[in-house]
């Protein structure tokens, strides 16, 4: 049941965060990381309810999840789940008791819904991944504005709420709607900056999938990952997975926000891509995950044992899931495929292991996954000015002995 303290206490430290840098209950720790590029010094910093997380910006908070807690299993932890905001206005405080859910605009009846009216409804549960756009953007060569973020922006949980269709069904979408409109209580500090609000068509938002969410792996949202509702778009990047989301408003036109009309837009092509620093002629709104996978219990300059190594990893994509993952140990040249994992759902990350033999010497690993609906990673970098959907075939180096 909902704790009324724990969010005054949870509250406490998020102000502390925001004014002067100070963390209750945590602290900025010792020692930092250091991401592989340029600048890439970063201080591990605990805020409340995380672990030590990388620190990529404090205002707004943005928090990446240190690359080893991918080797710890299919499910990223929420203390561990990485963060990202545009806004530094975020909440301070949430009433559980008072807060609502306002659905508006084009629809038979505008509802005001308590916590306590959603969690009345039938609910569901999806394994899913949040995955920044712009995930591994300091990566992009030639380097491209935004945030500077390493592999850490994306994370994979057991979420639980209820469909975004069956709240829309009790308000009664009219006839001619075209959008739905998703806004949270973050604020932007000044006037200038435009609000935070996305837009899912009308078909996306009914398709039984897209869901309110409250809970992430069996308990209440993180207040960092948008305590206490969010919206949860399985397959989709993380930009329309609205956190603290308090207003929906159906409308029968296109929302003409600055997020979805200027920011997170891709190429429109095949590979969402242009010639490296080159633009664009036409852009859409970006959409599905593009194919993915890592290899998390080897860093790149791993120092290992000649002879038989364990190499395991993690893939997903924002489709049909993953059919196979291969694993090359000579550069590129030949690829074995590997065994898959648990399957826990078409959006889930799926574990992947296999064993290579290493004689003594440098070796070169890659990782390259096929999704179920025929897309493969990549060998050479796809370019696009924002520095999004980067999903390259992972390569690493290791020095057997
Ligand atoms: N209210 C609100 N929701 C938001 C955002 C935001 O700035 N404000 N950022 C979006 C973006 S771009 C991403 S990648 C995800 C990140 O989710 P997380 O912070 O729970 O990891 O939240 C999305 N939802
Ligand atoms: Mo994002």
């Amino acid at each position: 049941m909902l704790d009324r303290r724990q969010f005054i206490r949870g509250a406490g430290g998020l102000a502390a965060v925001l004014t002067g840098g100070k963390l209750i209950g945590g602290r900025a720790w010792a020692q930092g990381v250091t991401l592989p590029f340029v600048n890439g010094a970063r201080p591990l910093v605990q805020y409340p309810q995380k672990r030590p997380m990388i620190r990529v910006t404090e205002r707004p908070p943005q928090l990446e999840t240190p690359f080893a807690v991918f080797d710890e299993g299919a499910i990223t932890p929420n203390d561990a789940f990485f963060v990202r905001y545009h806004l530094a206005d975020i909440p301070k405080e949430i009433d559980p008791d008072t807060f609502r859910l306002e659905v508006g605009g084009k629809v038979g009846k505008p509802l005001s819904l308590s916590l306590k009216d959603l969690r009345a409804m039938p609910a569901t549960e999806i394994v899913a991944v949040n995955q920044c756009s712009g995930n591994s953007r300091a990566f992009f060569e030639p380097r491209v504005a935004g945030g500077q973020l390493g592999n850490g922006a994306m994370g994979n949980a057991r979420w639980k709420g209820v469909p975004l269709k069956t709240v829309l069904d009790r308000a009664g979408v009219a006839a001619g709607a075209r959008q739905v409109v998703l806004d949270g209580l973050d604020k932007p500090v000044v006037a200038a900056t435009p609000d935070f609000t996305k837009a899912l068509d009308i078909d996306h938002a009914r398709d039984g999938q897209v869901m309110l969410a409250w809970a992430m792996n069996g308990a209440d949202l993180p207040w960092l990952n948008g305590y206490p509702l969010r919206v949860v778009v399985p397959g989709y990047y993380g930009t329309y997975w609205m956190k603290h989301v308090n207003q929906i408003t159906v409308i029968d036109g296109e929302l003409d926000s600055f997020w979805m009309k200027t920011a997170y837009r891709i190429p429109d092509n095949d590979c969402h891509c242009v010639p490296a620093g080159g633009k664009p002629d036409k852009t859409v709104p970006i959409g599905r995950l593009d194919v993915r996978s890592f290899i998390t219990n080897l860093a790149d300059g791993a120092a290992i044992k000649a002879g038989a190594t364990a190499v395991r990893g993690i893939a997903f994509d924002g489709d049909n899931g993953i059919k196979e993952v291969a694993l090359s140990s000579d550069g590129g040249k030949t690829w074995k495929p590997t065994v898959l994992g648990r399957d826990l759902g078409k959006y889930s990350f799926r574990t992947w292991q296999t064993t290579v033999k290493l004689p003594a010497g440098a070796a070169v690993l890659m990782v390259r996954a096929t999704s179920r609906s025929g897309e493969v990673q990549p060998m050479e970098p796809r370019w696009n000015p924002a520095g999004y959907m980067r999903n390259l075939v992972e390569t690493i180096h290791v020095q057997a002995a």
